[in-house]
């Protein structure tokens, strides 16, 4: 083994030549013939050459420091893509670190595929203590839509392809592939590992509707009095983007974007009736849901949030086991959201009924009354900059760049974020998702940046940046174009709590005031912007946009503007009891 972990790049070329490969190339050249052209890793024993042959065989390897953000540039890329994110890291802990990733790539329903070396199996299924051991296929399978070992170097090319495979067909997910270090040293006949390599053939098949289920939503549709559409990150994710738009603007049906799915119609659309939210929640009678799930986000379909009126769902979902999760389903539609919206533009004739002017109404004078307010709020400008002020400025430099990639974390700059930065173009905004997980920051910022080649705004609570921050050496490292903007209050929610006891240490939430985070990147080379009105904060972006250098800008936020957990404060069981 001491062997094969020493071997080089050139020992690795001399075991292939001249007619034998090895396991190091079948892997590389598996994904090569599958169109996958980018690994986001940390190498280490045993895949350090596993990712220099990527390089010499001309994929990118994009190193990072810590190897949870690889995993979520890998899986906000196959987002992005339909096509897998791959990252590579080590044996044991450094698989541990990218399975944070995994899990979460699963539970967004994102496809990519951690790859991870790991220790020999005799060893470690005997529990002799070899370096990193750990039975890695059996820690990534609860957590994994698919996990797979090869133990033969004839196996690679298949190995793969089922990865592949799970990764993006039916709901999308995480796909672990164990790769123990004596696979990859292992030789084989070249030619016979070439044809051994498997190149997928429609990895994510279409899957239309039955007939009986598309007419079955049509006539819930049709009877509605309020309907009304829930696009989600599935829509997003579907790229059935002018399908989605045809349905929309052809039934006339108000529409809701859950926080991914901004943009997949402009959100300046005049059916969207995000400023009237809670409104349309509450007096809907029908709710096309597309690509979105009744978790929590969506409290469950059912309480306070959905109002008294009786509603009927009609759910479009790749997952059967989805529908009637939480609440029931009248029309459940299953298959791949292209053919299941184009099947029901289809049903939608001269003589569909549109909705009411009477709901659509309603709808528009909510609207304008809260677009109202909340234009009155973003015109304060108080001293110091609070979360509004600071928003309105970053909103008013994008509004001018639809085409920008926006990251999104944090609690209150995550909620603020969200309703006041409005998006044009789909699939342009990548935030906490599904788990409301803090630290994807600088790994979506990096792989959203890679994978389009374009700027990157990432916005970013105080507490929220420091669980990725090490990743901007990364940034300046590949000179990528990402404008990172922290919002500094001086702590997780804000800055102002007090330790009850008087000692030293301060309280929980607590950071170090007026911490300087733009010169984090100035160590790095990237260039650091302070900002402490809404003019510096403009200035700043539109200065860091211009560079399209690694820039950070430290904007420096109220410590008493936060509330606790953001608008999630009923989640906290201190709170709740006090509620009871
Ligand atoms: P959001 O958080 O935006 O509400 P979710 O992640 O909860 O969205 O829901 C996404 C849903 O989209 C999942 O239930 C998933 O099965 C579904 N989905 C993903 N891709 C497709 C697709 N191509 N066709 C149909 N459904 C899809
Ligand atoms: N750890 C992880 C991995 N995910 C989490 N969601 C949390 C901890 C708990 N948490 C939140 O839910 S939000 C948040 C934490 C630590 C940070 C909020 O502070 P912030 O944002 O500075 O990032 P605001 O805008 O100041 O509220």
């Amino acid at each position: 083994m001491a062997d094969v972990l020493e071997a080089t790049t050139q020992e690795a070329a001399e075991v292939k030549a001249p007619q034998m490969t090895d396991g190091f190339h079948l892997v590389i050249d598996a994904l090569k013939l599958n169109d996958i052209d980018t690994i986001f890793g940390l190498v280490g024993i045993p895949i350090t050459d596993l990712a220099r042959l990527a390089q010499a065989e001309g994929m990118r390897f994009i190193g990072f420091r810590h190897e949870q953000h690889a995993g979520n540039a890998a899986a906000i890329a196959g987002y992005m893509t339909q096509k897998p994110g791959i990252c590579l890291t080590v044996s044991a802990p450094g698989f541990l670190n990218g399975l944070t990733a995994l899990a979460n790539a699963t539970t967004n329903c994102f496809p990519m595929i951690l790859i991870s070396g790991s220790s020999e199996r005799e060893i470690v299924d005997l529990q002799q203590g070899d370096y990193e051991e750990m039975d890695q296929l059996n820690a990534a399978k609860p957590y994994a839509k698919a996990a797979y070992r090869v133990l033969n170097a004839e196996d690679i090319g298949i190995g793969v392809a089922r990865a592949i495979r799970a990764a993006v067909s039916g709901r999308p997910g995480g796909v672990y592939l164990d790769l123990p270090a004596k696979l990859l040293s292992q030789t084989m006949d070249a030619l016979e590992g070439q044809h051994s390599l498997v190149k997928v053939v429609d990895a994510a098949p279409r899957q239309l509707p039955s007939p009986d289920s598309v007419k079955r939503a049509l006539d819930v549709i049709k009877n509605a009095k309020r309907p009304l559409i829930l696009l989600g990150k599935g829509a997003a994710y579907a790229q059935a983007d002018a399908q989605i738009r045809e349905l929309v603007e052809k039934s006339g049906i108000p529409y809701l974007p859950m926080s991914m799915a901004k943009g997949l119609l402009p959100d300046t659309h005049a059916q969207s009736a995000s400023a009237a939210r809670s409104f349309v929640l509450q007096e809907a009678d029908c709710v096309v849901l597309i690509g979105a799930r009744l978790n929590w986000l969506l409290a469950h379909g059912k309480g306070k949030t959905w109002g008294a009126a009786p509603k009927q769902f009609v759910q479009i979902d790749i997952s059967p086991t989805e529908i009637d999760s939480n609440v029931a389903i009248a029309a459940p539609v299953i298959g791949d959201i292209g053919s299941c919206v184009s099947a029901l533009v289809a049903g939608i004739g001269a003589g569909f009924p549109k909705p009411s002017s009477e709901w659509t109404g309603a709808i528009n004078e909510r609207k304008n009354k809260n677009l109202e307010k909340m234009a009155a709020t973003l015109a304060k400008n108080p001293s110091p900059m609070n979360f509004h002020s600071a928003l309105r400025a970053i909103r008013d430099v994008l509004k001018t760049r639809p085409d920008i990639n926006v990251v999104n974390e944090g609690a209150n700059t995550l909620d603020y974020a969200r309703s006041i930065i409005d998006m044009y173009e789909p699939r342009k905004r990548f935030d906490s998702g599904t788990w409301g997980i803090m630290g994807i920051g600088m790994g979506f910022a990096i792989g959203a940046a890679v994978t389009s080649g374009k700027q990157v705004v990432a916005i970013e609570g105080d507490s929220a940046f420091g669980f990725s921050g090490m990743e901007l050496e990364t940034i300046c490292r590949y000179d990528l174009p990402v404008c990172t903007i922290v919002f500094n209050n001086n702590g997780v929610y804000r800055g102002t709590d007090v330790n009850p006891t008087g000692g030293k240490d301060v309280a929980p939430t607590v950071f170090v005031k007026n911490a300087r985070y733009d010169k984090m990147i100035e160590a790095f080379g990237g260039i650091g912007f302070n900002a402490t009105t809404p003019e510096e904060l403009t200035h700043a972006l539109e200065e860091a946009i211009k560079s399209g250098k690694p820039t950070l800008i430290n904007a420096v936020i109220d410590e008493t503007a936060g509330t606790e957990s953001g608008r999630l404060t009923n989640l906290n069981p201190q709170s709740a009891a006090t509620k009871k």
